[in-house]
């Protein structure tokens, strides 16, 4: 089997440090968070950032100085920014994400980003709205801005909107998708392996069990052949009832799952030959 991907979602947008202090918001919070999980062993960050107090943002410059500030601790690290951002973001103000530049390491843009493939229901009145249109805008800007979407799944249905997608020009293949499960679809293992059993062949997959079903939807990954993806956007908890310390925590429980159950973990660079992404110029 090849060898594991861990992804840290370190931060997201909804989840506050009401629901754990830890939650990072600030450029050394954020960048701290990231270190941890990388140090860990988790070859992608998946970023979302933060004003100070917290609020949700896409601006560009925020990425930036967020980037920046992870790269001086995680060289290598793959810095996979969020265009999901927050329910009720325009599509203009959700790509700026990927207009961040790292001429250090060559890269116009991040080397990937997130593109989710259809709408979900968020609990009570909130509803993160992605049209074919906004899926179609963000596959194109995608594709000319040479960043590898990781396809955000929340069900079955967009795995088929992001094959349609692709059909139509606006996704390239091989394609990598994110489940994430126990939103809109539950995160039971009868519905992974139907969701993992409806990608394209030559897809990858990773899986981010939300709350309680992080560890038992990463050691299923891991036995199945996927990814896993961890962090405080996603549970705030190592165990029933006990905050997180940091995504860092939350990352070696997913490497000891995946050494308990024989799965070597990927480096950046390996992660990289596995999703089809050039090598890092350093
Ligand atoms: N925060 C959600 C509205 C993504 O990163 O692309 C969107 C989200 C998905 O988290
Ligand atoms: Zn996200």
């Amino acid at each position: 089997m090849e060898k594991l991907i861990i992804t840290a979602a370190i931060c997201g947008a909804e989840v506050t440090k009401e629901h754990n202090p830890n939650v990072p918001y600030t450029v050394e919070e954020i960048a701290r968070e990231a270190e941890s999980a990388y140090k860990a062993g988790a070859s992608i960050i998946h970023l979302h950032v933060r004003n100070d107090d917290g609020t949700p943002t896409q601006d560009k410059a925020r990425f930036k100085a967020c980037i920046d500030a992870i790269r001086k601790l995680c060289p290598d690290a793959i810095i996979q920014p969020s265009t999901g951002g927050a329910v009720g973001m325009t599509d203009m103000e959700r790509l700026q994400s990927t207009e961040v530049e790292e001429p250090q390491l060559g890269l116009k843009h991040p080397e990937m980003a997130t593109l989710d493939c259809g709408t979900c229901n968020f609990g009570g009145d909130e509803v993160f709205v992605n049209t074919d249109n906004t899926i179609k805008t963000f596959g194109k800007t995608m594709i000319e801005r040479g960043v590898k979407p990781e396809i955000e799944v929340f069900d079955k249905g967009m795995v088929d909107i992001a094959i349609k997608m692709h059909k139509k020009g606006f996704i390239k293949a091989p394609m990598h998708f994110d489940f994430v499960l126990g939103v809109q679809m539950t995160a039971t293992a009868r519905d992974l392996a139907f969701i993992a059993d409806s990608i394209p062949a030559g897809s990858t997959w990773t899986v981010a069990g939300v709350g309680k079903n992080q560890y038992p939807m990463a050691a299923l990954a891991i036995v199945m052949g996927g990814h896993v993806r961890v962090g405080f956007e996603d549970n705030v908890y190592i165990e029933k009832g006990v905050m997180a310390e940091s995504n860092g925590q939350m990352v070696e429980k997913a490497v000891r799952l995946a050494k308990e159950l024989g799965r070597e973990i990927a480096t950046p660079a390996e992660a990289r030959e596995i999703l089809g992404l050039k090598p890092l110029n350093k």
